[in-house]
């Protein structure tokens, strides 16, 4: 059977993005359907159309919204390429960026003149984006000068802020109340400023934090040492029991090499990024910030450019601009917000067996 979508890629991820209306109501038919569209289990994908990748097997569902504060509602589900499951337990900050231009495309929000700023739900984590789309002309424009390292090329800039994210997972900034602890003799920092990240030491797990991502998946002493710290950070992250799930990512940090605040290689969290989430991102950011965070320790020069922080990944930086103040032990976020680009690839209908989706 025939379904239809739009295949875009929306900052550093690619993805599936669908109308809410397309797919199966009930939530076992709904995966089943993804996993046959994507190609999964199988760590090529090759019978479907994911990418054998975290990164390039994503799904976007969207939805007008009934909230009075959004126009449109995003839930985001992470297909793994090589296990048959399908998880919303995390937010995706690059098909984010994707979610205002497919709304527009799709005709379920209205451009408003050469910039069109679509307010964005994600369900997945109960928080407000908003997504600033140009639109000259009355169309999307994808065409532009803005670079984001990760992606080749240049492309229109869409601006995205974030309202409140701060603990949007685990209930707070800094779920488990410090900004320091330790965890099998290794200090971490816990934090989730729209994703869980753990920050831990690169030299503390035994890497420079320099290595490229696919030495470091190579290194299975760290790989298993960095999940034995993710898993004991679950329960104190108030995410319970996380051996199976995608989150909290673990961030392994080194000083800045290229002019930025600080160096990552971030596990997300088997496989270990090409560069680095959004939300990613802005969390680690945010623990720059923090007097006695591990991130705090290694970070360069907090005096930073217009609130812009450049968190150096292994293709390049990513900019966050923040505004997050810190009195005694009380850290409030007062803005977040990051450039990102995105393209629609294409549209059409993804096919998958009928056995699937027998009630359609
Ligand atoms: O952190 C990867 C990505 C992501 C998620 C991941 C993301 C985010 O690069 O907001 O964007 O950490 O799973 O798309």
């Amino acid at each position: 059977m025939a379904i239809r979508c739009s295949v875009i890629r929306g900052g550093t991820s690619k993805g599936l993005y669908f109308h809410a209306g397309d797919l199966p109501n009930d939530v076992a038919t709904r995966d089943a359907v993804l996993l046959a569209a994507m190609g999964s289990p199988d760590p090529r994908e090759i019978d479907g159309m994911g990418g054998g990748h975290p990164l390039t097997s994503k799904v976007a569902v969207v939805r007008p919204s009934q909230r009075d504060d959004a126009d449109v509602d995003y839930l985001f589900l992470q297909v793994w390429p090589d296990r048959a499951e399908v998880s919303d337990s995390q937010n995706c900050g690059n098909l984010l960026a994707g979610v205002g231009p497919f709304a527009i495309e799709e005709g379920l929000f209205d451009v408003k003149g050469d910039t069109t700023n679509v307010r964005i739900w994600m369900e997945n984590t109960q928080s407000l984006a908003v997504a600033s789309v140009q639109t000259p002309n009355g169309r999307v424009r994808y065409d532009g000068a803005t670079h984001i390292d990760g992606v080749p090329g240049s492309h229109a800039p869409i601006a995205i802020e974030f309202l409140d994210v701060a603990g949007s997972t685990c209930g707070a900034l800094l779920p488990t109340g410090h900004a320091v602890d330790v965890i099998d003799g290794l200090r971490v920092t816990c934090i989730d400023n729209g994703m869980p990240v753990v920050c831990l030491e690169a030299e503390e797990v035994g890497l420079s934090g320099y290595e490229e991502p696919s030495a470091i998946e190579a290194n299975r002493q760290v790989c298993e040492l960095v999940e034995r710290i993710r898993v004991a950070a679950g329960p104190m992250m108030n995410l319970g029991d996380v051996s199976a799930a995608t989150v909290p990512k673990m961030c392994v940090l080194a000083p800045a090499q290229h002019g930025g605040i600080i160096s990552t290689r971030t596990f997300i969290p088997k496989r270990v990024h090409d560069a680095i989430g959004v939300f990613g991102a802005v969390s680690v950011a945010t623990a720059c910030l923090i007097p006695g965070s591990v991130a705090y320790e290694l970070a360069g020069d907090r005096t930073y450019d217009h609130d812009t922080l450049n968190i150096e990944h292994p293709t390049g930086y990513f900019s966050v601009t923040l505004d997050v103040r810190v009195k005694g032990d009380v850290v409030e976020v007062a803005y977040a917000a990051l450039l990102r680009t995105a393209r629609l690839l294409m549209r059409g209908d993804v096919f998958v067996p009928s056995a699937v989706w027998p009630d359609a």
